[in-house]
């Protein structure tokens, strides 16, 4: 299969991130991508398409803060990482946001997501990546591999969060349609609920997002995810949300994906993305599911059965010794 990667990437590096009350070392790390380069084999730099894919999905103000955000924040004499701590709950009204805090608080929606010196170079060619390899499957592969990261899935329009500061899935799945595909379906199997792409999404007819991943009730992100989130407007019925239990392992998680590719498969779509995490790994330091790595490979084979040209683009997974041979298991049961 062909994968796409680009080393720029590695330019994000924050070093601390707030978890369970306390400041802890940042898991979504770079070293996450050399331990799946060393599991995949050789990759293709990614090409640049420029920024008007991130703007369809993007909105500029968004896109102008999220450039100049640890320029400002060095500017008002802050040292390290960029981070908000006081957040619109209650929007009242468009404001200024004249001072870097205002503008980190009424961009995010949590505190996990610390913007460093290089976050803005690899998250533009994390999402140069994901177009590159749409490219591939475009052209007609039947199936190729964005080596993301940052991730992509938690951040929406106008706002970051989860480790995620573009959609890498959701620009992938723009640009497909820009392209003349006329039907997308995202399947999320990350652990946790891909509520930036579904936000995004969430009133259109012409992209399905899917996702199963652990009850929101129980984990992060809390608010998004619950079953009773099904779209609205045209996008009504395109939503599909499959919560599991913590400590789900592959018997509980193969009734679920079949659920959700029955879906995919009703939609019709031209193309599937698949926002792929490997936190549902049994040895993932922060999350709750049991699947074990040769898993992914039968998960993987069950998607390739749809017969969708198919794009896989990398979420989270933070084990990362681990991480590569899950990669690479997920990335045979496609092949
Ligand atoms: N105390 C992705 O997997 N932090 N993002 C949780 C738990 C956020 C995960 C803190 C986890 C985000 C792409
Ligand atoms: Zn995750």
């Amino acid at each position: 299969m062909r994968c796409f990667w680009d080393d720029r990437q590695l330019a994000h590096a924050p070093s601390v991130e707030l978890h369970n009350g306390a400041f802890v070392p940042f898991a979504e790390t770079a070293s996450r991508a050399g331990s799946i380069l060393a599991a995949i084999g050789p990759t293709e730099a990614a090409a640049d398409h420029g920024e008007a894919p991130l703007r369809a999905v993007h909105s500029e103000d968004y896109l102008a803060f999220l450039w100049s955000a640890h320029k400002d924040w060095r500017a008002a004499g802050r040292a390290g990482d960029a981070s908000g701590y006081a957040w619109p709950v209650v929007r009242r009204r468009p404001l200024a946001l004249d001072r870097i805090d205002a503008r980190l608080g009424a961009y995010s929606f949590d505190a996990s997501s610390p913007i460093a010196a290089g976050t803005w170079e690899a998250a533009y060619w994390g999402a140069q990546t994901a177009l590159s390899a749409l490219g591939a499957v475009l052209a007609g592969e039947r199936a190729a591999f964005a080596l993301c990261r940052p991730p992509g899935h938690h951040c929406g329009r106008d706002y970051l969060g989860g480790y995620c500061y573009l959609n890498n899935a959701a620009i992938a799945a723009e640009a497909a349609i820009a392209a003349g595909r006329q039907r997308v379906a995202i399947l999320d199997v990350d652990y946790h609920h891909g509520n930036g792409t579904q936000d995004i999404f969430y009133d259109r007819g012409d992209v399905l997002f899917a996702s199963i991943h652990a009850d929101p009730l129980l984990d992060y992100p809390f608010f998004w995810g619950h079953e009773d989130e099904i779209g609205e407007g045209e996008g009504e019925g395109a939503t599909l949300n499959l919560p599991l239990p913590r400590g789900s392992d592959l018997a509980a998680y193969l009734p679920a994906l079949d659920v959700a590719l029955e879906r995919v498969t009703a939609f019709a779509p031209d193309l599937l993305i698949v926002s792929y995490g490997a936190d549902t790994f049994a040895g993932d330091p922060i999350s709750h599911f049991r699947i074990e790595t040769g898993d992914y490979a039968a998960i993987a084979r069950r998607i390739a059965s749809l017969g969708k040209p198919t794009l896989v683009v990398m979420e989270g997974g933070y084990a990362v010794d681990a991480l590569g041979a899950n990669v690479a298991s997920f990335l045979e049961g496609l092949s």
